[in-house]
């Protein structure tokens, strides 16, 4: 291989010139959902990989953080780089202390690389069940890996698609340590928020106090495009509801869009439009993300 790769060609890019959001972010916010992509260069993209992305690199990150006015990050691997964590891992060990990082493992990780891991920032993993990105395994794949992480007190980040809630719901209420949902599990926005399908997501925070919910993506879940609002009352729903167990990301660099590439300030002053009081705010971006990632506890 020759360590350079080239974009899919519908694949689009990041906006490299973002506004200055007019929401000032309290101290101490979190976004906690990103990436980072290679660059492919340095860190090749897997060969089972079911995109091939433009690079993202920790550096152009860190300027996107700091532009913003966000102080620490939580990036999430991402399925390009497959279960090789070593762009996610290169990015959190050279952020001073201001990342964290969600990896992807197999059943047979072992118990020093999960500590080398750990020591480096890593306080989750990612079960991910969305098939364009990747073939989902069967249940007792994942047992063995909660196994092997529930002793570092990490938790399960999982993502999967409204449709598939029902089916999984058995496997993700027996999970005894944390599970964090991204976008609010997928839902449709063009049906209603008391609707069954909505209300079930809903019950599956109501009734498990373990379960937590990140509300980001309003330019994935959006069919009526930017400023989102139909994405609105899904977000602000559960905010409201679920207040200690929300998380907020931008999810740059915006991987698989197809209609439009988010403007990244926008996507920070959609902030208050979800949580408009300041101690919602200030659960959403600080308490809650320091909480999960900057605590050791093993809760
Ligand atoms: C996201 C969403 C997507 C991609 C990934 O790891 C990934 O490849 O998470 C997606 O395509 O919906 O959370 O970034």
């Amino acid at each position: 291989m020759s360590g350079t790769f080239t974009m899919d060609p519908d694949w689009l890019v990041f906006d490299p010139d973002p506004t200055k959001p007019t929401f000032v972010l309290p101290s101490g916010t979190v976004d906690a959902h990103c990436h980072v992509f290679g660059p492919g260069s340095i860190f090749p993209y897997v060969p089972e990989r079911k995109y091939t992305p433009c690079d993202a690199s920790k550096d152009q990150l860190f300027a996107l953080r700091d532009f913003l006015g966000v102080e620490r990050n939580v990036i999430v691997q991402a399925t390009c780089h497959g279960s090789d964590n070593s762009a996610m891992l290169n990015a959190v060990a050279s952020s001073k202390g201001r990342a964290r990082g969600v990896a992807t493992v197999r059943p047979d990780v072992s118990e020093n690389e999960l500590t080398e891991m750990h020591d480096i920032g890593v306080r989750g993993v990612r079960f991910n069940y969305v098939r364009r990105l990747v073939d989902p395994e069967p249940d007792r794949y994942y047992h063995r890996i909660i196994e092997k992480i529930a002793p570092l007190g990490w938790h399960v980040v999982v993502y999967f698609e409204a449709s598939d809630l029902e089916e999984r719901w058995d496997f993700f209420t027996s999970i005894e340590i944390r599970v964090i949902v991204d976008h609010m599990g997928r839902p449709d926005v063009s049906k209603p928020v008391d609707g069954p399908d909505f209300q079930r997501f809903v019950r599956l925070l109501r009734e498990h106090e373990n379960v937590w919910s990140k509300v980001t993506c309003p330019e994935r879940l959006s069919l009526t495009g930017p400023p989102y609002d139909d994405v609105v009352p899904f977000a602000s729903y559960v905010v409201n509801e679920f207040p200690n167990r929300v998380l907020w990301g931008t999810d740059w660099p915006h991987p698989n869009l197809s209609d439009h590439m988010p403007d990244d300030g926008a996507l920070v002053d959609f902030v208050p439009r979800i949580a408009p009081t300041a101690s919602l705010q200030q659960a959403l971006l600080v308490d809650n993300p320091a909480r999960l990632y900057w605590e050791d506890s093993h809760g």
